[in-house]
């Protein structure tokens, strides 16, 4: 009889549970034998990742016993949180599964390697969709680990049984089942190899408790690389080079893409050999310094406007490129990325260039320097952009301009410092204001536009870069989504200075709704004391009602040296000038 149908006690008693022949207690396991959990973390170890993100659930305790390497080692540390962080896996949990998977998704693009989540059978799974949904659309390397009701008594109705890689088909590079503890291993090494590999991705895969608690030889490990991206075509290149020398206009466009494929120099070396003007997106934000002329972000309008030839470099034609359809008639594209899923047609795409965007970047960066009355127009018209904004950075009205706080978090900013935007109004702000001086230290949803993501998001970058200036800027609203998990920055000790941009509302709703109907509905919050709520959860907090009182509410927030709200009540009728929904 295989192991998995062997047969079960009428219900679970614990006792049980470790006696029953399909598992293999934890402290049986010899140097031979692993049980599913260390598999699991050997491969994920192997795959370079160094944290695993949970909410306790017990269809997945292997994976916590080998995260932090057994029983004994446990008992003989007296510090438990110190055991969960040293590892051999740190071990990361949250207080609701969505800002577990936030933070593992954060963590494939800060650091370029997969994130990864563990989390129990049923609601954990179901907790941690939008989350994955957020890595599909932003192309993030992450693996999520489901626990789920064993074989043995599938169909018979066990607690939270559920058939999950259908629910996340859709959203993932690939979503399975391991029913059998000696494929974990393979499969473990499979599923971090996908994520990484281009396209990158999500992945899911669910293992039943009769296999992930059971017992099979250790696997000699294989290291097999992720796929890269091919050698770019030559005539596309070719045809592309040709249209930049003879482009009047040009506009480089630099997307995530740059920062996950690691084509940060290449993009630097073209953009100083060529002159070009640059409009960063996403995390190509930072690639190209605030301090450099030819980063004219705020210049987007005029730019896309007036360009004659634009060449996205590693992001989506999507709504935030206006389809890719930039001035009218639309100016010829080049769309340069990694994979042929990403070369979506649009009617203004010249060039597709599919492949390594160093080597493609490496070889347009030959050329002639674009025009300088072009560049100084361009780079003129952002001046004047960050000029005009300058009242509003100033403003000393009552109630506060939500501009105002960025007037004073701007010069508290170091080149070092991670900035997170999880909200509506109040995050655009920020993206018209922060312009961020590394890649990698930027940090929004991207195209799922979840709101919530912030804690997660928070967390990741606390953890990946200790000590590291943290922000984190949220709506209102968007606070609500995951506010108890201030009380897992404070357990985890991630001194992240939060803002909430308080307007009492769902102003990204709100003022739109109005715009179309005239008048808003379900768009009004109460003025929360949400410090307080930090407070209560073991951090600091504030509210600010006085624009001259943000500054010093700042600092005592950036010395606090834990989780710190800065609350601050702005004006709700001070609406984000916006002239798309993004639709
Ligand atoms: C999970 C989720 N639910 C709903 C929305 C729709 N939505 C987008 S922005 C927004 C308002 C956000 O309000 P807040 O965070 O207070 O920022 P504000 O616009 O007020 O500055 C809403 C409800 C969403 N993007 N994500
Ligand atoms: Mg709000």
């Amino acid at each position: 009889m295989h192991p998995c149908r062997a047969p079960l006690p009428r219900c679970y008693p614990l006792p049980a549970l470790l006696t029953w022949p399909g598992f293999s207690s934890v402290p049986a396991m010899d140097d031979q034998s692993l049980h599913g959990g260390q598999h699991i973390v050997d491969s994920a170890r192997a795959a370079g990742v160094t944290s695993v993100f949970t909410l306790s659930g017990a269809h997945v305790f292997p994976v916590y016993d080998a995260a932090v390497g057994g029983r004994v080692r446990v008992e003989s540390t007296p510090d438990r949180r110190a055991v969960e962080r040293e590892g051999p896996l740190r071990l990361v949990d949250t207080r609701h599964e969505q800002t577990a998977v936030f933070a593992a998704e954060a963590v494939g693009r800060l650091t370029r390697t997969p994130g990864f989540a563990a989390v129990t059978a049923g609601p954990g799974v179901t907790n941690a969709v939008s989350g994955i949904a957020t890595a599909w659309f932003n192309r993030t390397p992450l693996v999520v680990l489901g626990g789920r009701s064993p074989d043995s008594r599938w169909g018979q109705g066990a607690l939270q049984e559920l058939d999950q890689p259908p629910l996340l088909a859709s959203i993932t590079k690939d979503a399975w089942t391991t029913h059998d503890v000696a494929q974990i291993r393979g499969d473990a090494d499979r599923a971090f190899r996908l994520a990484a590999s281009v396209r990158r991705g999500p992945v899911f895969w669910d293992i039943p408790i009769d296999a992930i608690y059971g017992s099979a030889p250790r696997v000699p490990h294989e290291a097999v690389e992720p796929s890269r991206a091919g050698a770019p075509d030559p005539d596309a290149l070719a045809r592309a080079a040709h249209l930049f020398d003879a482009a009047k206009r040009p506009l480089v466009i630099l997307g995530s893409g740059v920062w996950m494929s690691d084509s940060i120099e290449a993009a630097r070396h073209l953009v100083a050999g060529r002159g070009v003007p640059v409009i960063a997106n996403g995390m190509g934000r930072g690639v190209i310094p605030s301090s450099d002329h030819r980063l004219v972000t705020r210049a987007r309008s005029t730019a896309f406007r007036e360009a004659d030839l634009v060449i996205v470099v590693g992001a989506p034609l999507d709504f935030r490129l206006g389809y890719g359809v930039f001035g009218d008639p639309g100016a010829p594209v080049v769309h340069i990325v990694e994979h042929p899923d990403d070369a979506v047609p649009a009617a203004t795409v010249e060039v597709a260039l599919v492949g390594d965007l160093s080597a493609a970047l490496e070889h347009l960066a030959d050329g002639p320097y674009v025009d300088a009355a072009w560049a100084t127009r361009l780079h003129d018209a952002a001046r004047a952009a960050v000029d005009a904004d300058r009242a509003d950075l100033e403003s000393t009205s009552d109630p506060i301009h939500p501009a105002r706080i960025y007037g004073e978090l701007l010069p508290r900013l170091t080149a070092d410092a991670v900035v997170i935007g999880d909200g509506g109004d109040f995050v655009s702000f920020a993206g018209r204001y922060v312009e961020p001086d590394q890649p990698g230290r930027w940090l929004d949803p991207g195209p799922y536009g979840c709101l919530g993501t912030g804690p997660g998001f928070a967390l990741a970058a606390g953890i990946t870069h200790p000590g590291a200036p943290l922000f984190l800027l949220m709506g209102d609203g968007a606070a609500g989504f995951a506010l108890s998990d201030i009380d897992t920055l404070v357990r985890h000790r991630i001194p992240a200075v939060i803002v909430v941009g308080n307007n009492a509302g769902w102003a990204l709703e709100k003022h739109p709704m109005r715009w179309l109907y005239g008048y808003d509905v379900i768009a009004d919050l109460p003025s929360t004391r949400y410090d307080e709520i930090a407070i209560a959860l073991g951090g600091g907090g504030e509210t600010v009602t006085d624009p001259a009182q943000i500054g010093p509410a700042l600092d005592r927030a950036m010395a606090a040296g834990m989780p710190y709200l800065v609350n601050v009540l702005t004006d709700p009728e001070a609406a984000y000038p916006r002239s798309t929904l993004g639709i």
